[in-house]
């Protein structure tokens, strides 16, 4: 893949001279790394570009970009290729996403699927045209690794990522895998949404009572993970599986911790990770992006943004709890319309299948208006049950609706007028596949 990134990087050298460059990324955190290192490594290189973020590649969106400028895209595009076939124009994908169809002529591609290797992010990929350009570009590699924690990627680490760890300045650790790693653990037992304790999370005596069972003290203030010796943190691993019995899911619970510097503070990389993706979900891509650039002010708006859009959850987490559920023996349908945000509908599903109130294999569709459209997530409770990208690509097939994701997290987009059709197909064949099961 190296080879074929220098050869690419004198092909984009030699058409820059006459053409300029447009870029094109992805708004989460992947994808706003990816443009990060990718705009430093331009401007280093003392190419000009113009830079855009987007939430998603559609057939009117790459018609409306120009014919006259070099496209360059980040993570995202290899999913559209038929699209980009019809551009008059040289254009240049850096992505990790499975490849639709041939690659047309007017395309030069990297992408680890191509050279059969490791999956690695677009902001890992970034990284390596980047450090190829320059060996300048060596602290480009942090943010590499903010990437890969956003994709969830760090589970299986090869070789690739290996070497772009060495390179970043990256304290590793073993341990919960609760964040942020940096902050006193009182705090983030008791308001942690990723991790359920029973009688701890959301109780402050609760936190307090396994705190003293995994015999760590108060001393100014409770010690963070990233304080925590190893012996500690087994003691800690262990009072909560003793809360968690039957969880059975250790290997969710432990991994590898990732503590970065950024503006020269130790942080977790995870929460980094949230921070930025909570911007760009907000509507402030520029804002993340400015913050993973260094940038000061971006910072402190984008603290302020992250503070808004965990006010934002907290406020749909109330809003799902009082509202009326279409509810079926192992399904739960949520039509938030207009009362939660389309960009974050995603995630309130998601906290819901983590939530204890749902049991194992249950269906959760959530759905929220987005102008004359109606953004649906669907997630499944557990790893055992019905594949809801299924189930949503069945709902869909007669509303020309387009679906994405796995089969235990889906998405789609159909359009409003289709709403309550909508809803009662999803209930029709969410019914009849428990009679089936
Ligand atoms: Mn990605």
């Amino acid at each position: 893949m190296l080879e074929e990134i220098k050869k690419t990087i004198e092909k984009l050298d030699s058409l820059s001279k006459t053409k300029q460059i447009k870029v094109i990324s992805h708004y989460d955190t992947d994808g706003i790394t990816s443009a990060a290192i990718f705009s430093r490594a331009l401007q280093r290189w003392n190419k000009k570009f113009s830079m855009e973020i987007v939430r998603c590649l559609d057939e009117e969106y790459v018609k409306s970009l120009p014919e006259d400028k070099i496209l360059i895209f980040l993570d995202l595009a290899s999913g559209s290729l038929p699209y980009l076939s019809e551009k008059k124009t040289e254009i240049f994908i850096f992505d990790h996403h499975e490849l639709t169809g041939e690659i047309p002529k007017n395309v030069t591609m990297i992408n680890p699927h191509l050279f059969k290797e490791e999956n690695i992010s677009g902001a890992g990929i970034c990284y390596l045209f980047a450090k190829v350009l320059s060996n300048q570009n060596v602290d480009l590699a942090t943010l590499a690794t903010v990437g890969m924690v956003g994709d969830q990627l760090e589970k299986e680490l090869g070789k690739t990522y290996n070497s772009i760890l060495n390179d970043a300045d990256v304290q590793i650790k073993k341990g919960l895998l609760l964040y942020p790693a940096t902050r006193p653990l009182d705090k983030v037992l008791e308001y942690s949404s990723s991790l359920y304790i029973p009688g701890v999370s959301g109780s402050f005596s609760g936190t307090l009572g396994l705190l003293k069972d995994a015999g760590l003290e108060k001393k100014q203030a409770y010690p963070s993970l990233a304080e925590l010796t190893e012996e500690q943190m087994a003691n800690l691993i262990t009072a909560i599986m003793l809360r968690r019995i039957g969880g059975g899911d250790e290997d969710k619970i432990i991994g590898n911790l990732y503590l970065i510097k950024f503006f020269n503070k130790l942080e977790d990389a995870r929460e980094i990770s949230a921070l930025i993706n909570a911007c760009s979900r907000m509507g402030y891509p520029q804002i993340a992006l400015g913050f993973c650039l260094g940038n000061k002010e971006s910072k402190k708006q984008a603290e302020k943004v992250y503070i808004e859009y965990k006010q934002n959850i907290a406020a749909a987490m109330r809003f799902i709890n009082e509202t009326d559920k279409i509810e079926g023996k192992n399904y739960t349908i949520i039509n938030a319309q207009d009362k939660i945000k389309d960009t974050i509908i995603g995630t309130t599903a998601s906290i819901m299948s983590h939530s204890p109130l749902y049991p194992e294999g249950n269906v959760i569709i959530a759905m929220a208006y987005n102008k004359d459209k109606i953004k649906v997530s669907a997630r499944l409770v557990g790893k055992k049950g019905r594949n809801v990208r299924e189930v949503l690509t069945q709902a869909t097939i007669p509303l020309n609706g387009e679906v994405g994701g796995h089969p235990g997290a889906a998405g789609c987009l159909i359009s409003k007028e289709h709403e309550m059709e909508f809803t009662k197909t999803l209930q029709n064949i969410l019914e009849v596949e428990w009679i089936n099961v």
